[in-house]
């Protein structure tokens, strides 16, 4: 998990994170603008105030009388003259409060997926990546929704914050002003990573101040501070000088290519935020460890145990409630969110055989089963399902889900 900060302050003398989109400017100035404007009252009031208080002091006992009077040109200039200074600020308030709320067409648009506790950015094709990759000098255009409760996206660069909620869409707009450098080689990267590889780590963006494509970046934090791990929700933004360039690192992430599927299934489950609730060590998260479970029987909720195997995995992916896990006679919260949609079969197949890669039970009994027959079954089992079929049960989960959605409240865990 990354801990704090990645992000400079612009100068010793400056609280905020380095100024990077084209909203920091005109939001910073206002912030101070409003802030001396503050100070350059409270002093003289709050000096006045004590002053007067000392000066018309009484002596003990003596009794209180009224020392109200009335002089209507101070109240008029006291009043009619602060109210030019809130109409300034109420125009560059609203100017900038206008601008971030109209989003330029032919942004280029990013889909945001919050859940607990991480972050899926959508690239289209089916390219789901933690980190949010953009082009300098482009507006981008970011489509959030949660899969579960209240969050809240912030880029402190950026000067951008909004909440995100489950069950609907919102947006916000940024033109990132400055490329991240690339400071790292992609050879000192891959060093790196293969190091973390065999000591089983994941990559430190905290301590390394960059990801591992060897950028330097923004930092991206989730704002909703009301829950467990909201805190823990950070990830990196990544600003591309050319779309071309952004372009080529959404390639790289597009597919499996030649990997081995269980070597790219590991991947996906950091990148795609398995690992928040899932551990590979044996230890209870949120969810089941993944260690030594394939092949084993799983007790399930209101159900006969069932046995841990390419169907039971996919299923408890694409649909999570359908069986609920109980383990040592401790039901698991139904909180895993859905990847219907989210994940391609290729994606699904790779999770299945890394979950298979951390211990198979039923490695000794399957080890007769070639693996051409296995790819003939599996072939067989998708030709049995006619589309007509699998439009009805679509429609049926369908209603199962929207079902819940209505008993479920919004809670802002
Ligand atoms: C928010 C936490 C959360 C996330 C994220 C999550 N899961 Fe789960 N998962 C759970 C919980 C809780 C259960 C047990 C309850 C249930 O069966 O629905 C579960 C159950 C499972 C099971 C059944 C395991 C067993 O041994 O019975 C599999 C397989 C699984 N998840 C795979 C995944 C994969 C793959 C991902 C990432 C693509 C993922 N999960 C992401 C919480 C999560
Ligand atoms: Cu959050």
């Amino acid at each position: 998990m990354m801990s704090l900060l990645g992000d400079y302050t612009s100068s010793k003398l400056s609280v905020f994170p380095k100024s990077a989109s084209s909203f920091s400017g005109e939001s910073d100035w206002v912030f101070h603008f409003i802030s001396i404007v503050c100070v350059i009252f409270f002093i003289p009031i709050a000096v006045a105030l004590f002053g007067f208080a000392w000066k018309y002091r009484k002596a003990k006992g003596q009794p209180a009388d009224s020392q109200v009077d009335h002089n209507t040109t101070l109240e008029l200039v006291w009043s009619i003259g602060p109210s030019f200074l809130l109409v300034v600020m109420f125009y560059f308030g609203a100017r900038g409060f206008l601008d971030m709320r109209s989003i330029p067409e032919g942004a280029y648009n990013v889909g945001v997926d919050a859940y607990k506790w991480g972050w899926g950015m959508n690239y289209g094709n089916g390219v789901i990546h933690p980190e949010l990759h953009v082009v300098a000098g482009e507006p981008t255009k970011l489509t959030m929704t949660s899969k579960d409760v209240i969050h809240s996206l912030y880029i402190p660069s950026f000067r951008v914050k909004k909440d995100i909620v489950p069950g609907r869409f919102n947006y916000i707009w940024f033109k990132a002003m400055e490329p991240s450098e690339k400071v790292m080689t992609d050879e000192e990267c891959k060093q790196l990573a293969d190091k973390d590889k065999e000591e089983n780590l994941s990559w430190d963006y905290d301590a390394r101040q960059c990801t591992p494509d060897g950028y330097n970046f923004y930092d991206l934090y989730c704002a909703e501070y009301c829950g467990t791990n909201h805190s823990e929700m950070q990830t990196v933004v990544v600003v591309h000088e050319t779309q071309a360039e952004l372009d080529a690192w959404i390639k790289k992430y597009s597919s499996r290519g030649d990997e081995p599927p269980a070597a790219y299934g590991a991947k996906l489950y950091e990148r795609r935020g398995c690992k928040s609730c899932h551990s590979i060590d044996g230890s209870r998260l949120v969810g089941p460890s993944y260690k030594g479970s394939y092949g084993t029987m799983r007790d399930i909720v209101g159900g006969d145990p069932v046995k841990v195997d390419e169907n039971y995995i996919r299923e408890s992916i694409l649909n999570p409630k359908a069986k609920v896990a109980v383990e040592q006679g401790v039901a698991y919260q139904p909180v895993m969110p859905s990847y219907k949609g989210q994940l391609s079969e290729d994606d699904i197949y790779s999770l299945i055989e890394f979950i298979k890669s951390l211990g198979d039970a039923s490695a000794a009994e399957e080890a007769s089963e070639s693996p051409a027959e296995e790819a003939a079954e599996m072939a067989a089992e998708e030709a049995s399902e006619s589309p007509a079929e699998e439009a009805a049960e679509m429609a049926a989960e369908e209603d199962a889900e929207a079902a819940n959605a209505d008993t479920e409240p919004v809670s802002v865990e």
